[in-house]
């Protein structure tokens, strides 16, 4: 427990942040949409696109997985997000690619490989990237077009979400290159 939040303990994820400036023209579009879904709007500088999902680590493993983050050596990945969409299963209303780029996959393959044998992940699961822009939402109907939004990603995010009882936050914890 936190004692300042009350929140949870910290379940972590590796992710990719998505640069100010997308983050803000998302976020601004994710705002259109809860109108007509209702759903809590995601902030602005929590944006992301999760790229493993480890869940609660105790902190005496924090210097180990920093460790394996560190020696990562992966390179830079191009991301498109270019289409907006709606999961029923999950009440998510999210910003994702047409088309995923072979090296984003190959980025969170490499990552989720890295982690297996110390026990921080317990199998690689494919990833289909995506930002999720609303929670809780209700079908919105037809999603407006979404501009596309392209960058580079230069770094990997080792990030903390806290479960409060406003839902959950994210924070990035640590950063780390891209190559
Ligand atoms: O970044 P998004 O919103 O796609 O859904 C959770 C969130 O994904 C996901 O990890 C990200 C940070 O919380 N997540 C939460 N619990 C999970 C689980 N048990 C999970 N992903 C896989 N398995």
């Amino acid at each position: 427990m936190n004692p300042e939040t009350g929140a949870s303990p910290a379940r972590l994820f590796f992710a990719l942040w998505l640069p100010p400036e997308i983050a803000q023209r998302l976020h601004r579009q994710a705002g259109g949409i809860v109108g007509k879904s209702g759903g809590r709007l995601m902030r602005e500088e929590s944006l992301h696109v999760t790229l493993a999902f480890l869940g609660e680590v105790p902190e005496a493993r924090l210097p180990e997985l920093q460790a394996i983050a560190a020696g990562l050596d992966l390179p830079r990945v191009p991301v498109r997000l270019d289409r907006l969409g709606f999961w029923k299963h999950n009440h998510i209303v999210w910003a994702g690619c047409s088309e995923t780029a072979p090296e984003l996959s190959a980025l969170a393959g490499g990552l989720q490989r890295a982690l297996l044998p110390a026990g921080f992940l317990d199998a690689e699961r494919a990833v289909t990237p995506h930002v999720t822009l609303l929670r809780k939402a209700a079908h919105p109907g037809e999603l407006p077009a979404l501009p596309a939004q392209e960058w580079t990603a230069g770094e990997f995010v080792l990030a903390r979400s806290w479960r409060t009882e406003r839902g959950s936050t994210y924070e990035p914890a640590a950063r780390w290159p891209l190559r």
